[in-house]
């Protein structure tokens, strides 16, 4: 590894060790999953550069930011309002949650029976791995499910500038107020941290910056619908969650470079997969990076990923926010619209999730839905057990799965996945 990165890593304390470990499990975990597929778009390079360099040069480059007075906003949730991040200059990233790492120590502050991806970012903070959470100036929590909320009482403890947001979990109007009021704090907060104001000229442009990475996810999501699929599901996933690490609007034009050469592929009815390869919609827990078992799993296994009604897919990107307000309060209120439609399942009720997963299946012409679910997740795993009644009801095939991120169950999960495969073709 270069020797800039080394000296990078050391300033910003990681555990050279540790974090040598970490990176030569996930080029080898990438080589196997994504290099070795066939037909992948060319232009998928610009992923492969992006993971190689997921630790090396995007965090010099946040570094240089630093450097210059830019600020580093961490988060783990899709409900960080994006727009207000980028309205004061500052970057946002989502923080590695999708492996396990330091289970032990992690296991001194949190029960064993507590959901991956919390103890994934304990693991992560705790082995001196993450130059994100390093290098992050403010780390925003929200208080979603019971896991999360109490967690972040633990966190605080060893992340002193962890910030929390409140998240209601009903959708009427007084819970609209609680988050209206949540994100003028949100902003008061990145004010303060920034040093700059918030005014609607700078809001509109960071809801504009936002909007299109957004929009450059909607398109390769419409071209997901043809048949060759002209993307594996692995590779979408993949940039999926780039997303989170990125600067947006390089994102977005590499993604839409991306979809220039999947439309060329459309044309030519050249897939990542054959035609008629049975589709599935996977749908559920987030799959922070770099958690790719499953997906890899069911691709292995014949079947084709259209779409993913998640966090890290389009439960997270679905919704733009509009940006034709002139005044700060429009513009706070249209942001505020636009997050309070995420679907998660921490809501009571939550039907907008069984409309979207039944809409995603219409639209990317999917044979079934696999519903994804990360163990101890209460939320996730109670409303799956409803969902696949009612979309067995609608004649929708669906397989409901339970995993974590270890390898234990990779042999029962395949059964299970092959089976279900078998039983759609
Ligand atoms: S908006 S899905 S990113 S909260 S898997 S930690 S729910 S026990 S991640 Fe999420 Fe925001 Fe919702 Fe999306 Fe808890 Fe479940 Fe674990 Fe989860």
């Amino acid at each position: 590894m270069c020797n800039e990165y080394m000296v990078l890593w050391n300033k910003l304390g990681l555990d050279l060790e540790a974090h040598d470990c970490l990176l030569n499990h996930v080029t080898e975990s990438y080589r196997e999953t994504f290099l070795s597929q066939k037909n992948r778009p060319q232009s998928m390079d610009y992923l492969d550069f992006v993971i190689s360099e997921v630790h090396g040069l995007r965090i010099k480059e946040l570094m240089d930011k630093k450097a210059a007075g830019q600020k580093v906003i961490g988060a783990f949730c899709v409900f960080v309002p994006e727009e207000i991040v980028q309205a004061v200059d500052a970057s946002l990233v989502g923080l590695c949650t999708g492996a396990d790492f330091s289970m032990e120590e992690v296991e001194r502050f949190l029960p064993r029976n507590t959901c991956p991806l919390i103890k994934s970012a304990f693991g992560f903070k705790l082995g001196n791995v993450c130059p994100y959470i390093e290098t992050a100036d403010m780390i925003v929590g929200e208080n979603t499910c019971d896991g999360k909320k109490k967690s972040y009482e633990v966190l605080k403890e060893l992340i002193p500038n962890l910030y929390v947001m409140d998240i209601p979990q009903t959708k009427g109007q007084v819970a609209r107020r609680l988050f209206s009021a949540e994100y003028l704090r949100f902003k008061d907060a990145v004010e303060e941290l920034s040093g700059l104001s918030v005014n609607a000229e700078r809001l509109k442009q960071g809801i504009e910056i936002v909007n299109k990475k957004r929009q450059a996810i909607h398109r390769l999501s419409r071209l997901r619908s043809a048949d060759p699929a002209p993307i594996s599901g692995l590779d979408a996933l993949l940039v999926n969650q780039v997303y989170f690490y990125e600067n947006p609007l390089r994102f977005a034009d590499s993604v839409n470079r991306i979809c220039d050469e999947l439309e060329e592929r459309i044309s030519h009815s050249k897939g990542a997969f054959p035609k008629g390869a049975p589709r599935i919609i996977i749908s559920g827990c987030p799959m922070a990076l770099p958690n790719w078992k499953a997906p890899r799993l069911i691709e292995s296994a014949g079947a084709v990923i259209v779409g993913e009604e998640s966090c890290v897919g389009e439960r997270g990107t679905r919704n733009l926010t509009e940006s034709s307000g002139e005044t700060l309060v429009e513009l706070i209120e249209a942001i505020v619209d636009r997050y309070f439609k995420i679907d998660c399942a921490i809501f009571t009720p939550n039907p907008e999730r069984l409309n979207h997963i039944t809409e995603m299946v219409k639209e990317y012409k999917a044979d079934g839905v696999i519903l994804y679910n990360l163990q101890f997740c209460q939320p996730y795993l109670i409303e799956s057990m409803h969902l696949q009644n009612i979309l067995g009801e609608k004649g929708i095939p669906t397989l409901r799965i339970e995993t974590d991120y270890s390898a234990e169950d990779i042999g029962q999960l395949k059964t299970r996945i092959e089976a279900f495969i078998e039983l759609i073709k």
